[in-house]
């Protein structure tokens, strides 16, 4: 039986999934996963969450937790967010198993001692506050490629560039904010520019990596590959296996690519199976676009050094953007996998993020288009297509599947489309153009509806019932065709169709495509399966969703993220306050917070008199100086009474907002 082995990109373990991870990588990977399982091939399908490095590190830092402890909160959210998309991954390990541990120090060790890797002293940025090196995210700065702002150590954001800690321009330390002085420090490189030409006949040869990967790769290599670096010294990582190494760690991409492999070890070893006999036969790597250099050079130049066979190809899906704007986790302008999960199927998503754009390009989530497709293409094509072929073989035939005495011309025609259309599907998916295997179901299924209304089986019953009788026969070949093909688009509703069909899971493969429900096989009931999504939930989720982007985009005039985070509030009572002389606007109140009173000056007089506001509890910022506020002069400016919440504006006046 032939082998395939599919991975899907490590999730960081520092933030759950969002729809951008899920329409990247992880679903257009299930659906390939699922195609090929049902097409009677031996699947292996592996992920893990990525645990080590900087971004981990520092979160923990700043949380004042231990990175183990972040990464084992994410990893428990990330593995809920896959299962309740139906990813039907085999293994889902991570890298700080110890199993990894030895993997990747022994594949380390098998290229150092083939001389490989090599060891060099290089300059490095200190931070003499914090008393470390500052590796990849630790250090901040401008990038030598671009010149954009808030480069990190490790990659530049705006030109995608890989990057030297060293080359940036007017670094500074991520935690305390010092420029860096600079240190000697022994690295290990790996002789990535001795695969150089090695790599790029790879590429040229390679039939199957997609367009987007080699177009990528080879503008890379036109620059000229370089030596990678391969250790950091940091103590979050896996230890670098060598006795003068000592408190170097291996760097995360390295060992993180080699997680596919221990994942898949994982899953062998449990099932008593050797993982190599998958890798052998044909390796597909499902990624998001902005990792293509790390799958598409550094992971085939490892391979090659070690003697592995390299992947078959990689498949990098593009961007989503949210409602037109870039998704930001950060800015909170993103769609949480689990959030959308609560008052949706999962398969609506699926559907969704697969039918809206091919991988190859950069698409967009929108709401309302959302909304759009699911009513038209799922409730109304789909639905009403399956839901009426269903009641009518219950009403007029006791839910059994008639015998068909005569075809005429156009019967004929739909039959030829439901005996060609797997094939088409079946092309699309194997070349992972989902998309349009996607489309071509929903055509089918508007055919099918068409033929239903043209066919008129409601009127022929009554006229010559062996009319309707043909219709109903190849309106529910038609149906168990879309349920097959769906299956590994949408698992849970396609089942429910099959299931309609009162068809047995054995029969859930592709090639049950060809045969035909028999004369007299008993359907059940129908119940409805693609149900319309109103108006109402939709008008919510945006009014939540821009709500989020209003309150950071008229903050951000005032105050950074950042510093934000930074400021402290408290909840004081106010045990005096009298009207400011002169002044038609101003109130002049004592606050209590517990240990000390504030004098606070507020433009509050419109809205209470002194008599108000006495004895309110409001809440109270009682540290203005980390924050860098524009025009705000003194503390003690934002406080809130009773429903009211009195907020900061940027000219430094107290502003009434009422709370909802
Ligand atoms: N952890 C996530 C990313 O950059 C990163 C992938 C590793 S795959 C070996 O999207
Ligand atoms: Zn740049």
């Amino acid at each position: 039986m032939s082998k395939v082995f599919i991975t899907c990109a490590l999730p960081y373990a520092n933030g759950p999934t969002h729809l951008g991870h899920l329409r990247s990588t992880y679903i257009p990977a299930d659906v390939y996963a699922r195609y090929n399982r049902m097409k009677g091939r031996d699947v292996l399908f592996v992920c893990a969450t990525d645990e080590h490095g900087t971004p981990i590190a520092v979160q923990a830092e700043k949380e004042g937790k231990s990175p183990k402890e972040i990464a084992g909160r994410y990893y428990e959210m990330i593995k809920k967010d896959l299962e309740s998309c139906n990813i039907s991954l085999d293994n889902f390990g991570r890298t700080t198993d110890p199993l990894h541990y030895q993997m990747a120090q022994n594949f380390f060790l098998k290229l150092y001692n083939q001389g490989f890797i090599y060891e060099k002293t290089i300059k490095q940025p200190y931070c003499t506050d914090c008393n470390r090196f500052l590796p990849d995210r630790y250090v901040e700065g401008i990038c030598p490629y671009c010149s954009g702002e808030g480069a990190r150590g490790d990659h530049c954001e705006i030109c995608g560039r890989h990057l030297d800690p060293i080359q940036l321009q007017d670094p500074s330390c991520l935690i305390c904010h010092n420029k860096p002085e600079i240190r000697e420090s022994v690295h290990y490189y790996f002789k990535l520019s001795e695969f150089q030409n090695e790599i790029k006949e790879w590429i040229d040869k390679n039939q199957e990596l997609p367009p987007n990967v080699k177009n990528y790769v080879l503008q890379w290599i036109k620059e000229g590959l370089r030596d990678w670096i391969l250790t950091r010294d940091m103590e979050w990582g896996i230890p670098v296996p060598l006795e003068e190494a000592k408190g170097k760690i291996i760097y995360v991409w390295m060992e993180a690519l080699l997680e596919y492999i221990t994942s898949a070890a994982q899953w062998a070893e449990r099932n008593d199976k050797s993982w190599k006999d998958y890798w052998d036969d044909k390796t597909i790597h499902f990624i998001g676009k902005d990792i293509i250099y790390h799958h598409s050079i550094f992971w085939p130049a490892l391979l090659m050094a070690y003697g592995c066979k390299l992947p078959y190809t990689i498949i990098a899906g593009e961007y989503l953007s949210l409602e037109g704007r870039k998704m930001s986790t950060s800015k909170n302008w993103v769609i949480w996998t689990s959030d959308f999960l609560k008052d949706f199927e999962s398969d609506i998503l699926r559907y969704y993020l697969l039918v809206n754009a091919p991988l190859t390009r950069d698409t967009d989530f929108s709401w309302d288009d959302f909304q759009r497709r699911i009513n038209d293409e799922l409730a109304d094509v789909l639905g009403n297509f399956l839901h009426r072929t269903f009641t009518f073989t219950s009403r007029f035939f006791d839910g059994k599947i008639p015998h068909v005495t005569s075809m005429d011309e156009y019967d004929q025609e739909i039959m030829e489309k439901i005996g060609k259309t797997p094939q088409v599907v079946s092309d699309y998916i194997e070349s992972f153009k989902f998309r349009d295997g996607l489309v071509e179901i929903i055509k089918l299924a508007k055919q099918g509806n068409k033929y239903f209304n043209d066919k008129e089986p409601w009127k022929t019953v009554k006229s010559d019932s062996k009319k309707t009788a043909t219709c109903l026969y190849i309106c529910n070949q038609l149906c168990k065709t879309l349920g097959i093909l769906l299956t590994p688009y949408l698992p849970i509703k396609s089942l429910e169709i099959l299931k309609t069909l009162n068809l047995e899971s054995s029969k859930i493969n592709w090639d049950f495509t060809i045969e035909k429900l028999p004369y007299g096989h008993q359907i059940s009931q129908a119940k409805p399966i693609f149900i319309k999504i109103e108006d109402g939930i939709i008008k919510d989720k945006k009014e939540t969703l821009y709500k989020n982007l209003g309150e950071i985009d008229n903050m951000k005039d005032i105050i950074s993220i950042e510093d934000f985070a930074k400021l402290e509030f408290r909840v004081g009572k106010v045990i005096g306050a009298e009207k400011v002389k002169d002044s038609a606007n101003l109130l002049k109140l004592m606050v209590d917070v517990k240990d000390k009173k504030l004098q606070v000056v507020a433009g509050l007089a419109k809205k209470y008199s002194p008599e108000q506001i006495l004895n309110k509890k409001v809440i109270i910022l009682v540290n203005l100086k980390p924050a860098k506020l524009f025009g705000i002069k003194s503390e003690g400016m934002i406080l809130a009474t009773g429903e009211s919440l009195i907020v900061l504006s940027a000219e430094g006046a107290a502003v009434g907002e009422k709370i909802k």
